[in-house]
């Protein structure tokens, strides 16, 4: 019944050859316009039906990203809304359709956006350090070079799944100066960074940061060397949930991912953690820099109102 192609990129989020959260619900929105085309629903009810299942199955392949469920929600409220005039099947898939490219398009404006007013705050001369690989936060520095502002940028490696080689491909590819560092060298070079910068998994609504593993200790030891703390991150990663108290899920990863069988054997077997994020606390960000604008963390509650306004939590993003 779900389309071959939607299993396929549902898998592709969860093995993490689509990643970083912008990307993850692009393709999450993707897959329900993939699912209208190739829909034998023969009226809206059954469309409905496989709506719900293709958004549960996406919603579940990667816990943390916020912005996979809120991408849904953005296609199931034009539905919802829809609905409420009773459309013809036809109406609903174009809908459906056209919600999920207006998601997409948005969502990479969005990314552009954010390059365009955090690269005001790059100085020129400026040494920048970012973690792990975030199309948000490379807006921002990749702005920041074309304005040529002759800035540097460190790199962290971002073990164990190194997305900092992404990263620095990336940096290099627009003749950047990018230096690649171990993740525990962060302390070492700090004070020689003006600002670290990175992207988010998550916003919940006291500003806290849910991102990569190892990002709350680089803004902690950016907090310790007065280095600024940046944090690049689209409104549709802010958590509505979080208005209402619930906790953003820290997604734990095969532990094969940072040693293999054969290797853990010789080692005694010890037990293995593999978190993918961790959780920087608001005192640690000096601003969030979203497509509306630059906002301090404690501001993170009041984005979260105009965009859902007390519904906080109700998780209506089902169809
Ligand atoms: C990626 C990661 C990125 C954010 C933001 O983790 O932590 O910093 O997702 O990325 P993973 P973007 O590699 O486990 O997906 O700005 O591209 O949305």
């Amino acid at each position: 019944m779900i389309p071959d192609e939607v299993i396929q990129i549902a898998r592709d989020i969860k093995d993490m050859r689509i990643r970083g959260a912008g990307e993850i619900a692009r393709a999450a929105v993707k897959t329900l316009g993939i699912t209208v085309l190739n829909s034998k629903a023969n009226n809206v009810q059954e469309l409905l039906e496989e709506l719900r299942y293709t958004a549960r199955m996406v919603i579940n392949t990667r816990p943390t990203a916020v912005s996979l469920p809120n991408g849904i929600r953005y296609v199931a409220k034009k539905v919802n809304d829809e609905l409420k005039r009773n459309p013809t099947l036809e109406e609903l898939k174009e809908t459906v359709e056209k919600a999920a490219e207006e998601f997409m398009v948005n969502s990479q404006k969005a990314v552009e956006r954010i390059g365009e007013i955090g690269s005001k705050r790059i100085k020129k001369g400026d040494v920048l350090l970012t973690h792990c690989n975030s199309s948000a936060a490379l807006s921002v520095i990749l702005n920041a070079a074309n304005q040529n502002k002759d800035i540097k940028v460190f790199a962290t490696e971002t073990r164990p799944k190194f997305q900092g080689h992404i990263t620095c491909k990336i940096l290099r590819d627009a003749g950047i100066d990018v230096t690649l560092i171990i993740d525990d060298a962060v302390r070492l070079y700090m004070n020689k960074i003006d600002t670290a910068i990175v992207g988010a998994d998550a916003i919940s609504s006291n500003g806290a940061l849910v991102n990569k593993i190892g990002t709350s200790t680089v803004a902690l030891v950016a907090k310790e060397s007065r280095t600024l703390f940046f944090v690049a991150a689209e409104t549709y990663k802010f958590s509505s949930e979080t208005m209402i108290g619930e906790l953003i899920e820290i997604e734990e990863r095969d532990t094969e991912e940072v040693i293999d069988r054969e290797e853990l054997e010789k080692i005694g077997n010890p037990k293995v953690l593999n978190p993918a994020f961790d959780v920087t606390p608001p005192q640690y960000i000096d601003l969030i820099i979203t497509e509306r604008g630059i906002i301090p963390p404690q501001a993170a509650f009041t984005i979260l109102q105009e965009e859902f306004g007390w519904l906080g939590g109700e998780k209506e993003y089902l169809f």
